[in-house]
């Protein structure tokens, strides 16, 4: 836990942190929120309390030009990743090759947790909208399926 002076702390965390989604390898990550006594927010989060693996990449996606663009269209082979919205919103369409399942992300401490063999598109991206990601391994093309029809035919193997 980050260590904070007294004088400046005005309390609280949050209680859930990791809720499961209705897709397979899905998850909503709520990080730990303090409060302090300025009216700011510090939203916390730490590798095993909050993000599921240890974190090897960060990048982040933003310059969004226009309302309705896209990102994503792929699923990975093993890696994993967390999406924080950290300005503006989406809504993150996931499919695990059964069941489909749209989730809105419009909080900076609510994250979108996306596991192995779970095919994501970012869709409603709103304009000015920065999306912040961790992810579990360093950039490699070869853990990427972008094609839905070897997606599907992958996750049966
Ligand atoms: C994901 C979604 C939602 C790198 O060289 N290193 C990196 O860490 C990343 C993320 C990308 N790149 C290169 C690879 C491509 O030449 O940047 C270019 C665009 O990447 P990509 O087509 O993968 O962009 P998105 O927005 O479709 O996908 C990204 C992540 O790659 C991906 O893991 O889940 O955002």
């Amino acid at each position: 836990m980050v260590a904070m002076p007294e004088s400046k702390m005005n309390a609280s965390c949050d209680g859930e942190i990791v809720s499961p989604l209705k897709v397979k390898n899905g998850k909503l990550i709520r990080l730990t929120n303090i409060m302090t006594s300025d009216g700011c927010i510090l939203s916390i989060g730490e590798s095993q309390a909050h993000i599921p693996f240890e974190i090897k990449r960060f990048y982040y996606i933003y310059n969004f030009m226009n309302q309705g663009m896209i990102r994503g269209g792929h699923a990975h082979k093993s890696f994993e990743q967390v999406f924080f919205c950290l300005m503006g919103s989406l809504v993150f369409h996931l499919d695990d090759g059964t069941i489909q399942q749209d989730v809105e992300v419009n909080s900076p401490d609510r994250g979108v947790y996306v596991g192995p063999e779970l095919w994501h598109d970012m869709i409603r991206i709103a304009k000015g909208s920065i999306i912040f990601v961790v992810a579990s391994h360093a950039y490699s093309e070869t853990d990427y399926i972008r094609d839905y029809q070897q997606f599907l035919a992958y996750i049966k193997k």
